[in-house]
């Protein structure tokens, strides 16, 4: 197939699912071209079956706002036509779906008809999405997809209950590649972090708002004042600073480490020992499959879609948004004991495993055919 993948291309998890996708569609044969505003962070290697077509956005003194949608949709008729691709693939609605939209009219006037598939990912139904601002394009545009999956039966939920969706919507879990995220030998990395070993707790996340990444500090001061540890948070965002101030105002900062974004990730969950993921909303929380990937139990919020990962006192624990004390006694809990915590590491693996790329990659793959199948069909009644 060739196929066209749109998505933010930062380090969020919508990127990360998109760009992963296409890295895997590639290595088994298909022609993958992402088209966004600028590289995708992981897309930093030469393969013959990936292209990158960039959307340049022109700065014309007129606009305040530069229009991107417009300028992606041009990028997406100019695309399709040229590299033939069967279908469009669309990671995030805002502004993505109605862009992909606007290039399906374009292209029926050059008799082209592309199915286009929308994956929803969370923030663009659950934050952003249902705000009036954009809830009606994003609810024409989900409509108007040929196919639209969500990444957990919550987000799916949640999109019929927040708007009047008319169309299926097919849920396809986030996946992880286990050849990636696997346990590594660091151990010289462990002991320059924990030289007097320490459990080491860590968080990922972009430090927005709807991460709570100030309750990360807050279960962390708890807990290391029963267990000897170490806290480092990993990514960058307006948060940040706030978790920086806090811990100076609880003294911790000795035991706490920012190391900003990082490509490796894999590297510094290894030689962690927990994952602390407390966030307000998260559709699926593909960090904390990262983690489990790398045997690393999970105290979570029971938010979103978390419980259809985290398994309560199996793989880790889940606890009501905001509530610090459970979560740091299910911490100290799953740490004060080392046979009871490699239970716990192992058990995360066991289910990182169930959403091993290998499985999901031919649900997608099955999904693509059924959508372009079904387009088929009704262009030939046109
Ligand atoms: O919240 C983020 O880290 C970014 C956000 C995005 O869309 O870029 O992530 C969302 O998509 C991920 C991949 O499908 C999910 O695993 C995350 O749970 C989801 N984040 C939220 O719902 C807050």
């Amino acid at each position: 197939m060739r196929i066209g993948i749109v998505c933010y291309p930062t380090f969020g998890g919508s990127g990360v699912v998109a760009t992963e996708l296409g890295k895997a569609l590639a290595d088994k044969g298909h022609q993958v071209h992402f088209i966004t505003y600028s590289q995708p962070a992981r897309l930093d290697f030469f393969s013959e079956n990936l292209f990158y077509h960039e959307v340049a956005i022109s700065k014309y003194p007129l606009f305040d706002f530069a229009p991107y949608e417009s300028a992606l949709a041009s990028k997406l008729v100019d695309v399709v036509r040229f590299e033939k691709l069967d279908l469009l693939h669309v990671h995030y609605a805002i502004p993505h779906a109605s862009a992909a939209f606007m290039a399906k009219q374009i292209l029926a006037t050059y008799g082209i008809h592309i199915p286009v598939v929308t994956t929803l990912h969370g923030t663009d139904i659950t934050l952003v999405g249902k705000d009036a601002t954009y809830n009606p394009v994003v609810t024409f545009s989900i409509n108007q997809s040929d196919g639209v999956t969500a990444v957990s039966q919550h987000l799916k939920a949640a999109t019929y209950e927040h708007f009047n969706i008319t169309t299926d919507i097919r849920v396809i879990q986030n996946f992880i590649d286990l050849n990636r995220f696997s346990l590594k030998p660091k151990d010289h990395f462990k002991k320059a972090i924990a030289p007097n070993h320490e459990k080491i707790v860590v968080h990922t996340s972009n430090f927005r708002k709807v991460k709570r990444a100030t309750d990360v500090i807050y279960i962390f001061k708890k807990l290391s004042e029963k267990i000897p540890s170490k806290l480092l948070m990993v990514g960058d965002g307006p948060d940040r600073v706030n978790c920086e101030q806090l811990c100076r105002q609880l003294g911790i900062c000795e035991n706490v480490r920012f190391l900003g974004k990082q490509d490796a990730i894999e590297e510094i969950l290894s030689v962690s020992d927990l994952f602390l993921m407390p966030s307000d909303s998260e559709s699926f929380g593909l960090a904390a499959l990262e983690a489990m990937a790398c045997k690393v139990p999970v105290i979570s919020s029971n938010t979103g879609g978390l419980p259809e990962l985290n398994v309560q006192g199996v793989t880790g624990f889940l606890s009501n948004v905001g509530d610090i004390d459970d979560m740091a006694e299910h911490a100290i809990y799953i740490l004060e004991d080392d046979a009871r915590l490699n239970t716990f590491k192992e058990n995360a693996l066991k289910r990182a495993k169930e959403f091993d790329l290998s499985l999901v990659l031919p649900v997608y793959e099955a999904y693509y055919q059924e959508i372009i199948d079904k387009a088929k069909v009704a262009d030939s009644a046109i």
